[in-house]
């Protein structure tokens, strides 16, 4: 059934509509879930454009991002790329044999509920960076981006620890949550090897969910710099491997990072 609260109205078949937070300085979204989603579409080679929330619209969850397609609104990144596999006839982007695909879904719950917690509990303790040029410092200007700074970043950092106490992670140490880290990251990297991604030759759906992930953890800042330190000299197959995919589907990551521009052409045609 036609959803009835569209931003979209004038959609055109078969094309997506992203909604999602606006870009930062650092990383074209501060949002790992937001990030997946539009690698996502850009690996698929899905035709996109993205809609600026500007950090008011949500889904019916109460979260970005969230996609209209064909009249419709689907919301959480996970469901949203199953809808798009299916829509578009991706499933190649998931072809794995069944025990790589066992290890692959091992790989998507560490992201996406152990690791993106050291990115969530990194940010409740310093959430000011984002009110910077590296986050939105850019767009915060007037009495609007005064509050944003003043009121709208506290409310969201507390936000955050509140949920980190609720989750677990605070009650560790800091110590013990960078061994976590070490741990989750050390695996990937074992995972990855000497390959192009984490199964092989060909990039597949988990390797978005794991570029956003890393991204995040690599490109903004973190609770303690040994983590990045750890990537650059433990895990560097893994550094090289956010590089290549950078490299190959954010070509435009400079160019959308300092404009802030939502829709900069990152494909030659
Ligand atoms: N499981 C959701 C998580 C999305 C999510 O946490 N989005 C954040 C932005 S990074 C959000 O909208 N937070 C607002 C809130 O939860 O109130 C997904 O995969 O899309």
């Amino acid at each position: 059934m036609p959803s009835t609260n569209l931003i979209k109205r004038d959609w055109e078949k078969d094309h997506v509509y992203l909604v999602q937070v606006p870009r930062a300085g650092l990383i074209p979204s501060p949002s790992p879930y937001c990030l997946k989603v539009e690698t996502f579409l850009r690996v698929a080679d899905i035709p996109y454009t993205n809609v600026n929330n500007e950090f008011r619209k949500s889904s019916a969850r109460g979260q970005v991002p969230f996609i209209e397609l064909n009249g419709r609104q689907h919301a959480d990144s996970s469901l949203i790329i199953d809808t798009l596999i299916e829509n578009f006839h991706k499933s190649d982007l998931e072809n794995l044999v069944p025990a790589d695909k066992a290890v692959a879904r091992a790989f998507y719950t560490l992201l996406e509920h152990h690791l993106v917690w050291i990115v969530l509990y990194s940010r409740g303790q310093d959430f000011q960076w984002m009110a910077t040029e590296g986050g939105y410092g850019r767009l915060l200007t007037g009495l609007k981006g005064f509050a944003f700074k003043n009121v709208i970043m506290g409310q969201m950092a507390k936000k955050l620890r509140a949920k980190c106490q609720s989750q677990g992670i605070s009650t560790f140490t800091k110590e013990e949550i960078l061994e976590e880290a070490k741990k989750d990251v050390d695996a990937l990297s074992i995972q990855l090897a000497e390959k192009q991604y984490l199964f092989g030759d060909s990039i597949k759906t988990i390797d978005t969910v794991a570029f956003a992930h890393l991204a995040e953890l690599y490109y903004t800042p973190q609770f303690s710099p040994d983590i990045k330190h750890h990537l650059e000299t433990r895990c560097a197959n893994l550094v090289s491997y956010i590089q290549r995919i950078r490299k190959t589907y954010w070509p435009d990551w400079e160019e959308t990072t300092e404009t802030m521009n939502m829709n900069t052409v990152w494909k030659k045609v």
